[in-house]
Formats: structure tokens, sequence, C-alpha cells
């Protein structure tokens, strides 16, 4: 089998990738460890950046989330029972879209469908070589016999717990990771959300986000303890936990109901420098990991697949290099701004097991900071909403 652009993970990176791809004339095969229905069934981000958003319009897949999406012009911040509102449109002149990344994918799929483009799943021991030269190839076993994909140049797009970080040599390869000392313990219900926007609350009992995915279709989390279980937790725990860490106007609205979906997500900032090793790039979270706080994640995939698509469609089509080689670089650049913002974000609103009355203190007066000053609410919302390609 050969194809110019081999892409391992049929994600939200390798599906949009290949989509770009497939558009700008430049064939591509998906090669993904999980069945679609499985990856169809991960509950994961609902933030899109506007970047993400024009995406989509670029690869032909826009049209049922301009339908379905929904346009968030702010956002609301609360600390104990006082809250306010961060105008993004007003502070930045943008917005984010909420539209779930599960759609996202469930978008890129059915297009690839229709325009018969090859993703294999249940592929398992994907495994590129050579990439140090110019004729790198994949293996993978699928059905019970062993394949060979040739290729131009392979995208590791295989999440964090991929193999394709692992090809670039340790000599090369630095990780810089943070791990946070709690989780987000997230719940769909199918209720109406309890606001027409996000809400981010830190509380003296850690803390809770209330999001959404359609008017019907709520999703909430709490901080919760790394030793948890989803099992540990049922629906009336949760709701009354939601409850009290979130401003009493919205407790009184909240309308709750059966989970539909419980998991638990562990919070990490991890970095991988280089993205780039010999003719393989990394793309997503297969290179970095924020935690889910500032709504970067698929996002920050999103980015790299900006770059990283037009710097193949430059070398396929007129020969440029120049993007390929500092892939790498350019990706990095923007992901740095990302993790900070995520770190921070994080900082600002969850409960620390080492936090002292000195450290709450900083924490009230950061978001005391935020909620008076024109200043630092117009470098949330511009962080937020998606700093320039
Ligand atoms: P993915 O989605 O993990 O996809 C990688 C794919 O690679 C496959 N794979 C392999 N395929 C072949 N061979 C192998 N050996 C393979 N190993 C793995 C996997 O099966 C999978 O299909 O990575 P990608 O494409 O980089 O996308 C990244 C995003 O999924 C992720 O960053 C976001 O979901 C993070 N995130 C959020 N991001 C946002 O931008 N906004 C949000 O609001 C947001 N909320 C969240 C989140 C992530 C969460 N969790 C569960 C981690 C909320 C949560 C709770
Ligand atoms: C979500 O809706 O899943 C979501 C929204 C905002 C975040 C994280 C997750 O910051």
């Amino acid at each position: 089998m050969r194809t110019q652009v081999a892409i391992i993970g049929g994600g939200p990176a390798g599906l949009l990738l290949s989509q770009l791809l497939h558009q700008a004339g430049i064939d591509t095969v998906v090669l993904e460890r999980r069945s679609r229905d499985y990856v169809l069934s991960r509950i994961r981000a609902g933030v899109l950046e506007t970047g993400l958003v024009e995406l989509m319009q670029a690869a032909g897949v826009s049209e049922r989330m301009e339908r379905d999406g929904f346009v968030h012009d702010g956002t609301l911040i609360a600390n104990g029972n006082e809250q306010f509102r961060v105008d993004f449109k007003a502070l930045t002149g943008n917005h984010v879209m909420v539209y779930g990344q599960t759609e996202v994918t469930r978008d890129l799929y059915e297009a690839r469908d229709a325009a018969g483009c090859v993703t294999l799943h249940d592929c398992s021991g994907v495994k590129p070589h050579d990439l140090d030269t110019d004729a790198p190839y994949v293996t993978f076993l699928r059905e019970g016999a062993v394949h060979r994909l040739d290729c131009d140049f392979v995208a590791g797009c295989d999440g964090f717990h991929g193999p394709c970080r692992q090809e670039i040599p340790q000599s090369v390869r630095r990780e810089f990771e943070k791990v946070y000392p709690f989780g987000w313990l997230g719940v769909l219900s199918e209720t109406p959300p309890v606001d027409d926007e996000l809400i981010y609350s830190n509380s003296g009992r850690g803390f809770a986000l209330c999001s959404m995915r359609n008017a019907n279709l709520s999703r909430y989390y709490i901080q919760c303890q790394l030793s948890d279980s989803p099992d540990d937790w049922t629906d009336d725990m949760f709701w009354d936990e939601l409850r009290r860490r979130i401003p009493e106007e919205a407790t009184a609205r909240l309308e709750t109901g059966p989970s539909i979906e419980k998991s638990i997500a562990p919070l990490r900032s991890f970095v991988c420098e280089p993205m780039q090793w010999g003719r393989m790039f990394l793309c997503g979270d297969a290179a970095h990991i924020v935690p889910p706080t500032g709504a970067k994640g698929l996002n920050t995939a999103a980015s790299d697949v900006n770059y990283l698509w037009r710097a193949l469609v430059a070398w396929y089509s007129d020969g440029e290099r120049g993007g390929i080689d500092t892939y790498s670089e350019t990706a990095l650049a923007r992901i740095w701004k990302a993790e900070r913002f995520s770190w921070w974000m994080t900082t600002l609103l969850h409960r620390f097991p080492e936090q002292n009355d000195f450290d709450i203190r900083m924490q009230d007066a950061d978001i005391a900071y935020l909620r008076d000053s024109t200043a630092a609410q117009t470098a949330m919302a511009e962080n937020y909403v998606g700093l320039p390609y």
C-alpha cells in the first residue's frame, strides 16, 4: 500500500488533517487503533476557537456545526457566591463556538466516507519506520495480516498514549510535565443547561464547571480526588456536590436528571520538544496535553493541524520546504502560550492540597483583579477565544 501522508490516529487531529489534505488533492491513509463507535463514544471537548471553526470550513465539514453549534460571546466566572461575566465579544471582537468534539469527529468521518477516503480501524501494532530517510513507511496488523504502508511523510496524531512520540530518539527529545493533584469528574445529562453561557466556579469545596452540548444536553464537571472512581459517585452525590460549588442563583436554576455518561479525567500539562523528527510530525495530544480548564486541548490540536496542513500543501504544490522545516518551532511557539493559559486558569480556580490561607487570599485577589480590571479581562478573553495562528 502507498500513500503520500500516513496519518496515525483517527481522533480529531488525524481526521481534520486528512480532510484538509484531501481538499488539496493530497492522498492520505488514516490508521486508527479503535473502532469508529469507540472513538465516537468518547465525550471530550466542547468549546471551539474561531481558528478551528475556520479549519472546519476549509475542510468542507462546517455545515452541521454552523447550524447546530452555539456562538458564545462571553463566560461567567464565579468565586463562592459572587459571579461576573467576561465579555469576549466586547473585549476582543471574537467569540467561541460550543459544539462537541464528538460531533466534530462524526462530521469528519462522514465527509471522509462521502469522499471515499481511507480510514482503517482496528489497526494494532502500528509502527513507523525509517523516519530519518526519504522513504518512511508504517507497518501494522489488521484482520490477522501484517500490512506495510509506504509514504512520503508520517503524521503522528495518536494521542498522549500513542507510539509516535517515542520514535523521537531520547537524545533529542525533551519532555516537560506537570501533573495536578486532582481530576475532573464529568457528567453528561439530558437536561437544559443551567445558563446560556459556561460557568467556571472556584469554591471552598473545589472547582466546578457548568457547560453544555445543546439546549437539552448539559455537561458538568467537578474537581475530584485522583483516587476516586466514577462508581464512587451516584448521580445524587454528584448533583449535591455541584450545587454546593456554584453560586446560589445558579443552584436555584439547576435542573438535574440521570447521568448518561460519567467519567474521570486526570489533569496534566505536558509538552514534547521537538514536535518533528525526520519525516514524522506530531500533532495534538501526541505532543502536548493541557488541563481542560482553558478549553484548549482540541484547539491546540487544531492549531498544529493548521501549520502542518499549510506546510504540506506548500511542499506538494511548490516544492517549498520552509514550513516543513520550521513546523516544530512554529507550532511550539503557540502551544507554550496555550499551556501557560491553561495552567493559569487551573491555578486560579482549583483547590490544591498544599494551599495555605495565604495562597487562598492570592487566588481571591487574582479573581478580584480579573473582575475589576478591563486589562486583565482582555488578557483572559484573547487567550480564551484563541491567539492568532
Ligand atoms: P485523541 O482524541 O486522543 O485521538 C488520538 C487517536 O489516536 C488513536 N491511537 C492510535 N491509533 C493507531 N495506533 C495506535 N497505537 C494508537 N494509539 C492511539 C486513538 O485511539 C485516538 O483515536 O487526540 P487528538 O486527535 O490529538 O485530539 C486531542 C483532543 O481529543 C483533546 O485535546 C481534547 O479532548 C481535550 N479536551 C478539551 N479540549 C478543548 O479544546 N476544549 C475542551 O473543552 C476540552 N475538554 C478535553 C476536555 C479532554 C477531556 N478528557 C477526557 C481528556 C474535557 C475532557 C474531560
Ligand atoms: C466541555 O464542555 O466539555 C468543556 C468546556 C470547557 C472546558 C472544558 C470542557 O474548559
